[in-house]
């Protein structure tokens, strides 16, 4: 039973200067136990519903949005490694450390998925690590509107019928169980591998009358008995971005956020949903599409930009970006 620093120690070389950066780690570690305690509390802690104010996404914000972001905030700025943060529920980076010890730059969706918290469905943190490029005492959205490719780790926690942290380092995919005995985060799959294909597709139907052809015709294409499967594959959709790539990681699928007439950028945000978890997809063998680019290969302009995303299965992902590119 290996738990994730004796992991990080016995397997990971890591190419970062070690000791910080597995403070940040520890960091985002500590912050999610913390957060999964509340997370298995919330309907007894009053700390259900909204928050009685909306994020600068003008969404509703959640109690447990609000909580999360400040732990894991005060987490980073306590490790004394991080220059700055970018998360979903503040408008601008939060500076942390503008300090010489400040080497890395954080960013964050500190409880994705939290409308779903007041119905018991499984919800995630979504984070991602990038060495700090602007001059100590200099900390600005710059460190921020970098491409994908230069995040140096990134993951997410899924609380759900189990707490796990799935993560790379850019050596693979690696996933640890928190042990409601030890509190320790204990290795549970040493090498995730995303099959090359899979009969899972994800996408909220509700919005069909706004895909554009080439996704419609994809989606007959996962309906139809002539697909690769040779029979339909089956619709799973959880409303929670971190459940849905989880179970799509593991038995392979395809899971499509489209721009559709309320979000005509896409809904799905790059700088700490998108990027974050198109590194882990393609780390364990699969890809990540806005249907234009690769998602990692994006240089984002604004710290909250949305963008269309097509993430799972190397096969099915392609196959949808032959109807786009032919379209
Ligand atoms: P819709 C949750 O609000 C979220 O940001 C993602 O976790 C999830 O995949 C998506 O939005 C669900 O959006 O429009 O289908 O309800």
């Amino acid at each position: 039973m290996l738990t994730l620093d004796d992991f990080i120690k016995k397997q990971i070389n890591l190419p970062i200067p070690g000791e910080d950066f597995l403070d940040v780690l520890n960091a985002i570690v500590q912050a999610s136990k913390r957060i999964s305690k509340n997370v298995n509390r919330a309907g007894l802690i009053g700390i259900l519903g909204a928050a009685g104010a909306e994020n600068v996404q003008g969404e509703e914000q959640q109690k447990l949005d609000v909580l999360a972001d400040n732990e894991i905030l005060k987490s980073l700025k306590d490790c004394g490694k991080v220059a700055s943060a970018a998360s979903e529920e503040n408008e601008s980076i939060v500076v942390l450390n503008d300090n010489d010890k400040g080497k890395y730059v954080v960013t964050f969706d500190p409880l994705d998925g939290s409308s779903n918290i007041d119905v018991n469905i499984s919800i995630g943190t979504i984070f991602s690590v990038y060495n700090r490029i602007t001059p100590v005492g200099k900390a600005s959205e710059a460190d921020f509107l970098r491409k994908g490719d230069e995040q140096i780790m990134a993951g997410y926690i899924i609380y759900g019928s189990s707490t796990m942290l799935v993560l790379t380092f850019k050596q693979g995919v690696t996933a640890f169980t928190l042990d409601p005995l030890t509190e320790d985060y204990t290795l549970s799959h040493d090498t995730i591998q995303t099959p090359a294909s899979g009969k899972i597709y994800s996408i909220n139907e509700g919005n069909a009358h706004s895909f554009d052809p080439a996704l419609k015709d994809y989606l007959d294409y996962c309906k139809s008995s002539n697909n690769d499967a040779g029979k339909a594959y089956s619709s799973r959709y959880i409303g929670s971005m971190v459940a849905d790539i989880h179970r799509n990681l593991l038995k392979g699928g395809i899971f499509m956020y489209p721009s559709t007439k309320s979000s005509p950028e896409g809904k799905l945000r790059m700088l700490y949903e998108c990027m974050p978890i198109a590194l882990i997809a393609e780390q364990a063998g699969g890809m990540a599409s806005s249907g234009k680019e690769r998602i990692l290969d994006i240089k984002i302009e604004n710290l909250h930009k949305r963008s269309p995303v097509y993430i799972g299965s190397k096969t099915m992902v392609n196959e949808l970006l032959r109807r786009i590119n032919k379209s």
